[in-house]
């Protein structure tokens, strides 16, 4: 099938939706345009930030002098772990129940002025332990079914505040998305016998034109079926179907793919790149479990879901056919992987001396 030259839909088994790609409207090729870096350069400590050691936070509550990885309890937090057990359901048209919870917020460095990739590797993999703990101290509480730990980062992406940070959020239920990756994943092991994302990982491995690196433990790659133009996964070249499985030599692997994709971000278009991103794995041992088998099902992987398309001020919109009918992208899976995979690895800022 010549996938660069005609409208097409292809199909996303992880989420079960597809995606239409019309590579015929980026006939012309990438210009090559040079972008002005963007250098704003802000302070290593910020008195204004609610997030910098010592300082205060809204409600009152002073934030340690902490030097490595801070956890605290978010406190706009969008769940509640005492909420009453309480439901409705009218003719299932009116169909609601309350959900438990708890939010909290992980600053990844004391320090104002970096993000992910211009962190050390060392202390990207602290980072890596705290999620760890968390998501091992979280998960075994008997109302909690699922930890989505994600970043969102810039201010197009709505994010507050520039100081490096994430957010872990538990839930008493397991989310609609990672439901729907649990649903395709057992189903294709029932069917197969063979985990979906090992098997994916290994026949994009022995095709290549959409991979943008690799290292011993994981690769990164530009997924056959992405929506948004540079969306990306990093998935474990090894089946672990969570986090907290990962061996010292892998979280050390972990926090070098961690590295070199946000780097490979930041250099695309000069400028610190916005997105969201999070980690999917198996729900947790609370959760209702029709068989078993999460173990088996669930491959542990990171998505990037990025907005921005031309540039650092040019992004893409979900509107029109997108909101109606389905995501459509011009530019293919494999061009983005292209590019991506042609970047340096050395932070441009670095580059600059800052
Ligand atoms: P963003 O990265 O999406 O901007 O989120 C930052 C979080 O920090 C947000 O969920 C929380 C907000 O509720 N927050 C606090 O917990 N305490 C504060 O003093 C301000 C913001
Ligand atoms: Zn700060």
């Amino acid at each position: 099938m010549r996938l660069a030259d005609y409208p097409q839909r292809r199909y996303n088994p992880l989420a079960d939706e597809w995606v239409l790609v019309s590579p015929h409207r980026t006939k012309r090729p990438w210009q090559g345009q040079v972008e002005k870096p963007s250098l704003d350069v802000l302070p290593r400590h910020d008195p204004s930030c609610y997030l910098c050691p010592g300082n205060e936070r809204a409600g009152g509550v002073k934030n340690p002098d902490y030097d490595g990885v801070f956890v605290f309890p978010n406190d706009f937090a969008a769940l509640l772990a005492d909420a009453p057990e309480e439901r409705m359901d009218e003719k299932g048209l009116l169909k609601a129940e309350t959900v438990r919870g708890c939010c909290e917020v992980l600053c990844f460095s004391p320090r104002h002025d970096l993000t992910l990739p211009r962190m050390e590797r060392t202390a990207i993999e602290s980072v890596i332990r705290v999620w760890i703990d968390r998501c091992r101290e979280l998960g075994s509480r008997p109302d909690v079914s699922y930890v989505q730990i994600f970043e969102n980062r810039g201010s197009v992406m709505g994010c507050s505040n520039p100081h490096p940070h994430g957010q872990i959020w538990a839930t008493g239920t397991v989310p609609d998305l990672p439901a729907r990756e649990d649903r395709a994943q057992r189903a294709r092991l029932a069917e197969t016998g063979k985990c979906l994302l090992c098997e994916y990982v290994e026949l994009e491995l022995s095709k290549g034109d959409r991979i943008i690196f690799q290292n011993d433990s994981f690769v990164a790659l530009v997924p056959f079926w992405a929506v948004w133009p540079f969306e990306a996964m990093i998935l474990p070249k090894r089946h672990i179907s969570s986090i907290d499985e990962l061996s010292a030599a892998e979280t050390a692997d972990f926090a070098d793919a961690l590295k070199r994709m946000g780097t490979r971000y930041d250099n695309l278009f000069l400028a610190s790149f916005p997105y969201s991103m999070g980690f999917h794995q198996k729900p947790t041992k609370a959760a209702a479990d029709d068989g078993g088998k999460r173990e088996a099902a669930w491959h542990f992987h990171v998505h990037y879901y990025p907005p921005l398309l031309r540039s650092a001020t040019v992004r893409k919109f979900m509107v029109g056919f997108e909101l109606l009918a389905m995501p459509q992208r011009d530019i293919t899976a494999e061009s983005a992987a292209e590019r991506l995979r042609g970047l340096s690895e050395a932070h441009y800022l670095d580059g600059a001396g800052k």
